[in-house]
């Protein structure tokens, strides 16, 4: 058992790390405040290889492991989690799939331009009546021959307004139940396609969030990913990386807050000494120190079982649902830590508290989780 991260992952989380501090760090707190999209730094994360990082060099991607991606996505998410969840849709729900089930034409139409940052990705899944349970899609894509024709709503799709490409789920024979699902690959300019208004969110701000509106949408049968009816499962498998992403941006940010709380506990005095030095807050940093290091590892193994080609669904679950619980439990302390000053926007803290709560939504809350895990346990 090897717990050292090599040399080149090594420089990876340095590269983040630093663009994270040089170049996300100013700005965030207005663009959070004015939900404003962060385009220069989407544009930097193409630039510097982070959009499209874990996949295939001969696609024009980084060709990075999961570990690598964990990293970069921790790291960006100490400071600016509207970027890193861009990048964790982009690199996870868009990218993957196409890699992993796609044909060699649409790896060349649509996963090349993904892959070097130059188009932007997302994944319409979530409906108003299906987000949990996946199945229950009511977006149609009724085969009309070579084509097919999708009506219906996405809804809370990262990148939404922004993506140029979207991989779509969509129910093709409702008497079929799940076995009915398709996924597409579509252009976002396809006509028939529209996005609902930004939504107004409580974290993640300036991340574009929106509903996807498909309105007789004509889809080439050479748009389908995967065998006919592999739409559910193509959803399933894709969620499962995912989910290494978003657990990877709930320790970020957490890292995020307790390195601020840490250093502040140093500084605030009270009768007479560091705040540190009160046991009320040692303890509170002891805990916070051990469940960090507790998801790491969580997030790292999981990795590193996809990386090695293992099964990792439920070490993912796992992972996510460890690291979004103590993610939400210790923001929430480090505002705690920070008395007054931790409640005002310029301590940075709020922020990552308020985006610690979507960590134990997206790509399945903590309940969906823990039905995943237990299911494992017991079939
Ligand atoms: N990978 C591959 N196949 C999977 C899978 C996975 N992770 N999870 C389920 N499947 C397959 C099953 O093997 C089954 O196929 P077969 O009948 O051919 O064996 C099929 O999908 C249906 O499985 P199951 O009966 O378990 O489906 P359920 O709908 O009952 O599963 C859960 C329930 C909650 C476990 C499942 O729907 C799930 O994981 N949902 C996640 C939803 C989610 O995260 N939503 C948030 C979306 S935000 S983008």
């Amino acid at each position: 058992m090897n717990f050292e991260l090599s040399e080149e992952h090594l420089m990876i989380r340095q590269a983040a790390r630093d663009f994270a501090q040089n170049e996300l760090k100013e700005g965030v707190i207005e663009r959070d405040s004015k939900c404003e999209y962060p385009e220069k730094q989407v544009k930097r994360m193409a630039e510097l290889g982070f959009l499209g990082m874990t996949v295939s060099t001969k696609y024009g991607g980084g060709g990075m492991d999961t570990i690598s991606y964990a990293l970069a996505v921790e790291e960006i998410s100490k400071i600016d989690n509207s970027c890193s969840v861009i990048l964790s849709a982009h690199n996870s729900l868009a990218c993957w799939g196409i890699e992993e089930y796609g044909t060699q034409e649409q790896k060349e139409k649509y996963l090349k331009p993904l892959a070097i940052g130059q188009k932007i990705g997302a994944f319409c899944l979530s409906e108003p009546e299906s987000g949990s349970d996946a199945t229950q899609q009511k977006t149609t894509a009724i085969d009309k021959g070579d084509h097919y024709v999708l009506n219906g709503v996405k809804n809370w799709i990262t990148n939404g307004l922004k993506a140029d490409i979207y991989v779509v789920i969509a129910q093709s024979n409702s008497d079929l139940g799940y076995r009915g699902i398709n996924a597409f690959v579509i252009d976002s300019d396809t006509n028939g396609i529209s996005c609902g208004p930004k939504e107004d969110k409580l974290g993640i701000r300036s991340s574009d969030t929106c509903s996807v509106i498909f309105q007789d949408v004509i889809v080439s049968k050479e748009n389908r990913l995967g065998p006919e009816g592999f739409g559910f499962k193509y959803a399933m498998k894709t969620l499962e990386g995912g989910r290494i992403g978003i657990a990877a941006q709930a320790l970020g940010l957490t890292e995020g807050a307790y390195e601020m709380a840490l250093e502040y506990s140093k500084q605030r005095k009270t009768f007479g000494k560091p705040i540190s030095q009160h046991q009320a807050i040692s303890f509170k940093l002891a805990e916070m120190a051990t469940d960090i290091e507790a998801a790491r590892l969580l997030i790292y193994k999981s990795a590193s079982k996809k990386d090695n080609g293992e099964t990792y669904g439920y070490s993912s679950s796992m992972a996510k649902l460890y690291a979004s619980e103590m993610a939400m439990k210790h923001t929430v302390e480090a505002v705690q830590i920070h008395g007054g000053n931790g409640f005002v926007k310029e301590y940075h803290v709020e922020r990552l508290m308020r985006d610690a709560k979507i960590t134990q939504i997206y790509e399945g809350t903590s309940e969906i989780q823990k039905i995943i895990i237990s299911r494992n346990l017991l079939k």
